[in-house]
């Protein structure tokens, strides 16, 4: 089941305008057990559309967070070595900087499999996660980190203040985009931070999106695609300052945002609402040509594809990523093309890819089998993948990127 909504899920306005749609596609996580294969998959519309009066850009579907995040949820963050890498820097970063320590409490919602926490609860900074899927929660609670299984909301939040807690720091990474109702997870967020306290933020970046063409980051997990203006307005709703801005490059290009009850924003700020300005993300205009963009990377793959085939290439893919489900389903690229699927997450092997169906295997399988090419679905981790795979590489094996532009590296 899906819902249409009326009106911007940050300001309330009305009159959204489309600005891509992406047609039919099935629940970018929603990954296939063998036993179901005979089973139909729902698949739902997924639109994008722009708000002019706050400029965020957002979904027109909203699909329920219980279907999207709860049982089966097969997204484990610790399987990338640089995310945990990125994850450890800002920890320690923010136990220095915010002088952390056995008096502190540092709260994640969304935390996952533990990945970002376990860095404070290594140096003696008590640590409380949220997260309602049930796998990556309970693999964090065995890692010995305390986590809350739940949505994290106003109500939650007001529950804990009302228990005594208040956060110092509130961690938030890739979950704002996740929430159906941002003004009540924001509000959540006003409420749980201790007076002091700073919420340290991360979501992809607008601009990165469609400036690069990431059309597959698109999914019905994602509701939201921030600009700072957007949430610059976002959180000054709920009382919050918008102090620092920062850009780091995972997935695909990130802020970094850092807000507090108080202050004044730096110079950060100002030149990225500045900036945005001046580029013309506060405009529809900006937007206007992305999905012409996004039917040219579609054609170009499938060109490339159909020349490898025809070639006599045989064709695997690397990264049973949420972002590869949009990209296989959009593109329809599926069981023809492409062999299989490789994952270093073992949660996803032995599934298969929803809509296309495409079965997810162990990476050893590349040497084993040997493909002649490796779609890299996974882009956003191609520095890590492709040293990773030196050695399928060293026998001839060669990648494919899809996005900005499909081409063989
Ligand atoms: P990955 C994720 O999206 C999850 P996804 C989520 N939907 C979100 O919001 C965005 O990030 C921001 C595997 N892998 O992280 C692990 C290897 O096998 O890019 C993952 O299954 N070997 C909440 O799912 C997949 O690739 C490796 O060496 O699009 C990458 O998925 C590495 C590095 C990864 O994002
Ligand atoms: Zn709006």
């Amino acid at each position: 089941m899906h819902e249409l909504i009326q009106a911007c899920r940050s300001c309330g306005t009305g009159g959204l305008e489309p600005i891509l749609s992406l047609g039919e596609t099935p629940l970018a996580d929603a990954l296939v057990d063998a036993a179901r294969l005979e089973e139909p998959e729902p698949s739902y519309p997924l639109t994008v559309a722009f708000c002019a009066a706050c400029s965020l850009v957002q979904l027109l579907q909203t699909v329920s967070a219980e279907t999207l995040f709860t049982q089966d949820y097969p997204y484990y963050s610790s399987f990338s070595d640089a995310l945990v890498e990125h994850a450890r820097r800002n920890a320690e970063r923010l136990i220095d900087a915010e002088r952390l320590g056995g008096h502190s409490l540092v709260v994640e919602l969304a935390s996952n499999d533990g990945y970002l926490l376990r860095h404070f609860a290594e140096q003696g900074v008590p640590v409380l996660g949220i997260d309602p899927a049930e796998g990556p929660a309970q693999a964090a609670q065995e890692a010995g980190i305390p986590t809350l299984r739940a949505f994290f909301d106003r109500e939650l939040a007001a529950c804990l203040v009302a228990e005594g807690k208040r956060a110092d720091v509130v961690l938030a990474n890739n979950v704002l985009a996740h929430v159906p109702d941002l003004n009540g997870f924001v509000a959540g967020m006003a409420l749980l931070l201790a007076p002091d306290g700073v919420a340290v933020i991360e979501a992809p970046y607008v601009r990165d999106l469609i400036d690069r063409c990431e059309f597959d980051t698109i999914y019905h997990e994602h509701h939201c695609y921030f600009s700072v203006t957007a949430l610059q307005r976002l959180f000054a709703r709920h009382g919050l300052v918008l102090a620092r801005v920062e850009h780091y490059p995972v997935h695909g290009g990130s802020l970094r945002l850092f807000v507090r009850r108080h202050g004044e924003p730096d110079e950060t700020v100002r030149r990225y609402l500045a900036d945005e300005a001046e580029h013309g993300l506060v405009e529809a205009g900006y937007y206007r040509d992305f999905a012409a963009r996004v039917e040219g990377v579609k054609e170009g793959l499938l060109a490339l594809l159909a020349e490898l085939k025809a070639s006599g290439a045989r064709i695997a893919a690397y990264g049973a990523a949420a972002k590869g489900a949009t990209l296989l389903n959009y593109v329809g690229v599926g069981t023809d093309t492409i062999d299989y699927v490789v994952d270093r997450n073992v949660h996803k092997q032995g599934r298969y890819m929803p809509g296309v169906r495409l079965p997810i295997a162990d990476p050893a399988r590349l040497l084993s089998d040997r493909p002649d090419y490796v779609l890299l679905l996974a882009w956003n981790f191609a520095d890590e993948i492709l040293a990773q795979q030196e050695t399928y590489r060293g026998t001839g094996g060669r990648f494919v990127v899809p996005v900005p532009t499909p081409k063989v590296l």
